[in-house]
């Protein structure tokens, strides 16, 4: 039996790659099983300083596996909200609480959770030809993992409900150019892309990327003056950091700085 996440430890990053391409990596429980396992091997390594989650095949992710949540099936109506607490909602915490960049490349189609999944990512790329679907209301459901979260914070209210209620799918240049993702683009140069993202903060000030995520998601939710105080806890941690010291010699000595990424000395 095929992994159905391959999990790829390289120098200083790990890729993790959804791989149930017959159903374009569509989750079921053993899926979220091994991603929840790789992301964990991250989070503890200390060579991992960087984690790109991609998909095989010609999709990211279609969302949830139906065939695994179909009422006929189980000949009574399935109780979702324990699904999403015992598997999504833990997945999109652990992927926003991760000390590390976490860098989405989306290969082809992001459906359901599969899109919202993408979207609580650190940094989400795409290939032009994949979509942004948030299918829920195709059956009934209403967006779940983050979905309801990132639409409205990344695009407002109007946008939010008109890409919910209607499942339009949105083509990845647009979501670029409405502000949901970081980037389209070409697909054959998708991965090239993601990849010198990842090898790049491999060798980056891994503790002020912790501290800067912390930062950015308080944000949503602060007054600038809870924001200004938020950062001035932040820096002053980031101060203390050998990162920082490193930083600070190599601009001054006009040379590339050697970041350990770790917290202190
Ligand atoms: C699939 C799926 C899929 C199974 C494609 N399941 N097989 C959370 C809490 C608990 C429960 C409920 O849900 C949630 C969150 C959710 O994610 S709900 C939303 C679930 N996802 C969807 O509703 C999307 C369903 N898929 C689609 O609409 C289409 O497949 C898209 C638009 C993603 C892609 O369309 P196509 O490119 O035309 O591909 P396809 O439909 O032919 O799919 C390829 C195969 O993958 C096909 O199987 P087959 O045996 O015919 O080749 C599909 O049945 C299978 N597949 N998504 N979610």
């Amino acid at each position: 039996m095929n992994d159905v996440v391959i999990h790829e430890r390289r120098d200083g990053y790990h890729v993790i790659t959804l791989n149930r391409p017959d159903r374009l990596n569509a989750f079921n429980e053993v899926q979220h099983h091994a991603l929840r396992t790789a992301l964990e091997e991250c989070e503890a390594s200390g060579e991992c300083r960087a984690v790109l989650l991609t998909g095989a095949g010609r999709g990211f992710c279609a969302g949830q596996d139906l065939a695994d949540r179909d009422p006929a099936m189980l000949g009574e109506a399935p109780d979702l909200g324990r699904t999403l607490e015992n598997f999504y909602n833990p997945l999109v915490r652990k992927l926003r609480a991760m000390e590390k960049p976490v860098i989405c490349a989306v290969n082809g189609v992001a459906a359901g959770a599969g899109a919202n999944i993408a979207l609580a990512c650190d940094i989400v790329l795409a290939a032009k030809s994949a979509r942004f679907i948030q299918a829920f209301s195709k059956i009934g459901l209403i967006p779940d993992a983050g979905g309801t979260y990132w639409l409205t914070r990344h695009l407002g209210e109007a946008r939010a409900k008109a890409l919910a209620l209607t499942a339009h799918p949105l083509s990845a240049e647009d979501a670029a150019a409405w502000g949901l993702i970081w980037k389209a683009v070409d697909d054959d140069k998708l991965m090239e892309e993601a990849v010198a993202l990842a090898e790049g903060f491999a060798k980056g000030p891994t503790h002020a990327y912790a501290l800067t995520k912390k930062a950015i998601q308080a944000a949503s939710v602060n007054s600038l003056d809870e924001q200004l105080d938020v950062e001035r806890a932040l820096q002053r941690e980031a101060g203390r950091s050998d990162d920082y010291k490193e930083g600070v010699s190599a601009f001054l000595q006009k040379r590339p700085p050697v970041f350990t990424g770790r917290k202190s000395g």
